[in-house]
């Protein structure tokens, strides 16, 4: 049952419970003597923190018995792990900062519907390392939920891969396949729910109590009632509520679908199972983990339920667990909040930089789709402005367009007005990628409602979003040419932005909505798969084999080559390493967005529709600069062109 009153007790800290040295006695002691010397050290810095944690967090649910046990399954998962893994441990711990360099660039998208199944995946292994790809993220590919399963986010078995798309041989052929081409697997783990036919569910249904108590399960309506006055709606149209009548068993917490029921991870059962499912995912050679939903674990009455301290403290021992079994491995919270909720998931205090690796920087993309809209840097240069200095080895990841849509509510805070006061509405912008507004040129969709003038998100890929999917239509030339720019300037704001791009596929060849997505009965009733096109793999060829400024290339192929044009300078520019600071400059215009990282890189960036004089290079006058993009020596006075963009290395 979900944990309710209380004040919550900090993450961070070591306030009051003694660590005894058994605990590091039962890891060490199921070790191997061969891995005890490496273990111990590692214990020192992350065993004791895990245990501490595990103690105040479980005070009053658990015995030692449990603890014990854990430890010993986190102690077997190190003893299981491949020779290669534990090399690129070693490898990786001795250079914790190997994920933050330039040339980090990642790919992020389904399985089937780029290459079929998993071997497809990895016969396209050169298409991604002619892009540059050194992380791939592939959307859930585990054995999902028979029936409608939210592409994948309804798992139900996270130990099999799903048999549509391979068996657990391809997916060891790709890890392998992978990793000889310097690319590393990113691999979802669904924290927050299981699908309602996971063997745990079943178990649950069929009267299992120790089961049940996986999930959050009421008898009748009293707590879910007095839960729900604070919580909000994931998806308001098409699964509305957060909880599920299930005969035989209850009501049942289920934030997102129906049938994807939330763990109760107020259960200390359900941490020890998901964790050691954790390292097993990464005993194959996965990477990266997705913590998808991660805001979501930890259950408080009068509260959103979301970022709860708690939820925290369960991030910090899963990154225990990691530093102790699997330390190469990355984790990566998905966590589309606020931007003041943010920063923890790094986190803070005592634990700054013992939580994730990694966060989408959900609020830097909703903004720069607000700025694009609005025509509006400043939106971005107050944005950057609030987005704190990170701890070492911790990285943004910063990205244009993903599978899901843009939630716009992570801007509420920001849209309300700030110094200047300088509103902006939702609402509009919302309309705007819609097509709703007078001049738009987004031919996007809005997704769930758009009630009483709030905007919730907006559905349709970069392309169509940025106007090249109606320029196409209208056989528009020069609107054709603005849209490509507006595309490019997008990436060039991810790319120059702290942290570690992420290009969503097909937006590499301005691939446009997948306008038929309703035609497929599975899909009908959700607006997401508007942005889940299938690769155009002959688009792929003919962009390739054309030249990018030739009078007869085609969309496709100029936006291939102006995107390896920014990854190529990026890879050429140790300013763009992802742990070099970024700080946004004031512009004189309001249309511009201008970022510096580091004190030799500066990008300009023209959110407007109309040309921008620039007198000098902002924040630097009277130093010279080279144009990085164009390769030739800047001068001033000089003009941006309507969503034109600059980079400049600055001497
Ligand atoms: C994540 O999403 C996934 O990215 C979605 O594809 C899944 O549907 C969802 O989890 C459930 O597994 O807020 O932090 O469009 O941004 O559902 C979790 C809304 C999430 C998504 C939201 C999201």
């Amino acid at each position: 049952m979900s944990a309710s009153g209380g004040g919550p007790p900090t993450a961070s800290g070591s306030a009051g419970v003694a660590v005894a040295d058994t605990d590091r006695d039962v890891f060490i002691d199921a070790l191997p003597a061969s891995m005890r010397i490496e273990a111990s050290a590692r214990w020192a810095t992350h065993g004791a923190r895990l245990a501490s944690i595990w103690r105040r967090l479980y005070a009053g649910r658990s015995d030692t018995g449990q603890l014990v046990a854990l430890l010993q399954g986190v102690a077997a998962a190190a003893a299981a792990r491949p020779e290669d893994l534990r090399a690129l441990d070693r490898a990786r711990s001795a250079a914790p900062g190997w994920f933050q360099t330039q040339g980090m660039i990642g790919y992020s998208t389904y399985v089937d519907r780029f290459a079929d199944d998993l071997r497809g995946v990895a016969a396209r292994v050169p298409y991604l390392q002619s892009l540059g790809v050194r992380y791939l993220h592939l959307l859930p590919f585990q054995a999902a939920r028979q029936g409608d399963n939210d592409g994948g986010f309804a798992v139900r078995d996270y130990d099999a891969v799903e048999p549509t798309l391979g068996s657990a041989a391809d997916l060891d052929a790709l890890t392998a396949r992978l990793r000889a081409a310097d690319i590393s697997l990113c691999a979802d783990l669904v924290l927050n729910h299981t699908a309602d036919d996971h063997a745990w569910a079943l178990a649950a249904r069929s009267g299992d109590a120790c089961y049940r108590a996986f999930y959050h399960v009421f008898p009748d309506r009293e707590l879910p009632d007095r839960h729900a006055r604070t919580l909000r709606e994931v998806f308001p149209l098409t699964a509305p509520g957060n909880f599920t009548h299930v005969d035989g068993l209850g009501w049942v917490w289920t934030t997102f679908y129906p049938y994807q029921w939330d763990l109760d991870w107020s259960n200390p059962d359900v941490f020890c199972a998901m964790a050691l499912t954790l390292l097993r995912m990464a005993n194959r050679g996965i990477e990266i983990l997705r913590l998808d939903s991660a805001a979501y674990l930890w259950k408080r009455e009068g509260t959103d339920s979301r970022n709860q301290p708690e939820t925290h403290a369960i991030l910090q021992m899963l990154r225990a667990l990691v530093a102790l079994a699997a330390p190469a491995v990355l984790l990566k919270a998905e966590a589309i909040v606020p931007s003041r909720e943010l920063p923890p998931y790094f986190g803070d205090g005592a634990a700054a930089g013992r939580e994730c690796h990694l966060a989408y920087h959900s609020t830097l993309m909703a903004a720069t789709w607000a700025a694009l809209a609005e025509q509006r840097g400043d939106i971005l240069t107050h944005v950057v402005g609030q987005t704190p200095a990170l701890p070492q080895h911790c990285a943004w990841v910063n990205y244009v367009r993903c599978h899901d849509d843009i939630g716009w509510q992570v801007l509420a805070t920001e849209a309300a007005g700030y110094d200047p006061p300088a509103p902006f509405s939702l609402a509009r912008i919302a309309r705007f990628y819609a097509g709703e507004e007078p001049g738009s040129y987004a031919r996007g969709r809005n997704f769930q409602h758009l009630s009483a003038g709030v905007a919730y998100g907006s559905n349709g890929m970069a392309a169509a979003l940025a106007g090249i999917d109606a320029a196409l239509a209208n056989a528009d030339a020069p609107a054709l040419r603005l849209a490509e720019r507006r595309l490019l300037l997008l990436y060039g704001i991810a790319m120059a932005a702290a942290g570690m791009p992420l290009i969503y596929m097909g937006d590499e060849l301005a691939l446009g909505n997948d306008v038929a997505f309703a035609d497929d009965p599975g899909h009908t009733a959700e607006g997401r798969w508007l942005q889940r096109p299938r690769m155009d793999w002959m688009l792929a060829a003919s962009a390739e084999s054309e030249t990018g400024g030739a009078a007869d290339a085609t969309v496709a192929s100029r936006v291939l080559a102006g995107l390896r044009r920014l990854i190529t300078v990026r890879r050429a520019t140790p300013a763009l390493a992802a742990d070099v600071p970024m700080r946004a400059i004031k512009a004189d215009s309001r249309a511009l967005f201008s970022l510096a990282r580091g004190d030799d890189f500066v990008a300009l960036f023209n959110l407007g529709a109309t040309p921008v004089a620039v007198p000098a290079l902002p924040g630097c006058a009277g130093r010279s600069a080279h144009d990085l993009l164009a390769d030739t020596t800047a001068t001033w006075p000089t003009t941006l062109a309507p969503y034109d963009m600059r980079w400049w290395s600055v001497r």
